[in-house]
């Protein structure tokens, strides 16, 4: 009886778990990674979801995500430097065709040389309404729009994971054309406006981690920034101690007359109370 009874729910615990494989998607991420989503259906078409896997060809063996990719991984961080900015170069006059003064570039760079179509699956760069198609979507490097125009505006880059768990994350670039140096102003030189920063991973997803330990060198050469961000760095370190020094500086001296105020505050309450005192013994005499 109990056995039977068993075995029928075996049975129906063996049904339940029928389900078809269907490949929906296939990334090649770089050569020998791909990234793939694949749908678990059941049987009878009621309920279906999505798995995403990485596979390399190295150990052959995919790396299987859940649809939550894995989970979270509590407590790690991962860094990822960038620069993102635009250059632009004056034409030297206005264009009689469209009123035209510039050349720009906007462009997202990662500031080592690592291909970052691991784990970006898509930059999109939002350019002014006037321009035709605004919204520029680039999938591989490099990440960048070049065009011509007059004015300048704000560039919104949004970039967005390979793994659908993680949230997009959002730049907002001032896209600059003038100013007010001479070679500049003349078309002599280009003008750059690019800041270097961190996208930070805070508890990635096992997927994301997976991603974003597998970056490779870009193919096109080690990326060559108009900046010198090392450069930058020593000189604001450099900046930051001696400003540290003179405030320092600054502290012991006001510490210096602090105590010099404090002395002679104390000579004066004592000058005081010695005149108090004379006074009672004036008084007292008299009566
Ligand atoms: C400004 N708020 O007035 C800004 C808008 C828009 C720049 C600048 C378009 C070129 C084209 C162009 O340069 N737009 O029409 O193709 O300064």
């Amino acid at each position: 009886m109990l056995t039977g009874l068993l075995v029928r729910r075996h049975a129906i615990y063996t049904q339940c778990l029928k389900t078809l494989w269907i490949l929906k998607d296939l990334e090649v991420v770089q050569p020998g990674t791909y990234l793939l989503t694949l749908v678990q259906r059941r049987e009878d078409g009621q309920k279906e979801w999505a798995i995403h896997g990485v596979l390399k060809n190295k150990t052959s063996k995919m790396a299987e995500f859940g649809p939550d990719s894995g989970g979270r991984m509590k407590g790690l961080t991962i860094v990822k430097p960038v620069i993102y900015g635009n250059i632009s170069r004056y034409f030297g006059k206005k264009r009689d065709e469209d009123g035209h003064t510039h050349q720009w570039t906007v462009y997202v760079k990662p500031y080592k040389n690592e291909d970052l179509s691991t784990y970006v699956k898509k930059i999109n760069f939002k350019l002014h309404e006037s321009y035709p198609n605004p919204n520029r979507v680039l999938v591989k490097p490099p990440y960048e729009v070049t065009e011509t125009g007059w004015g300048e505006f704000e560039v919104v880059i949004k970039i967005y994971f390979n793994d659908p768990n993680e949230r997009p994350v959002t730049i907002y670039h001032l896209l600059k054309l003038f100013q007010s140096e001479t070679d500049i102003m003349l078309g002599k030189k280009s003008l750059v406006a690019e800041y270097y920063d961190e996208i930070v991973f805070q508890d990635p997803t096992a997927m994301m981690q997976q991603l974003l330990n597998s970056t490779r060198p870009v193919a096109i050469g080690a990326y060559k920034h108009e900046t010198d961000f090392e450069e930058k760095k020593e000189k604001t370190l450099e900046k930051i101690l001696s400003a540290k020094t003179k405030i320092r500086y600054e502290i012991q001296e006001l510490n210096e007359r602090l105590k010099q105020k404090k002395e002679s505050i104390q000579t004066l309450k004592d000058h005081l109370e010695k005149l108090e005192d004379a006074d009672v013994t004036d008084v007292e005499n008299v009566t």
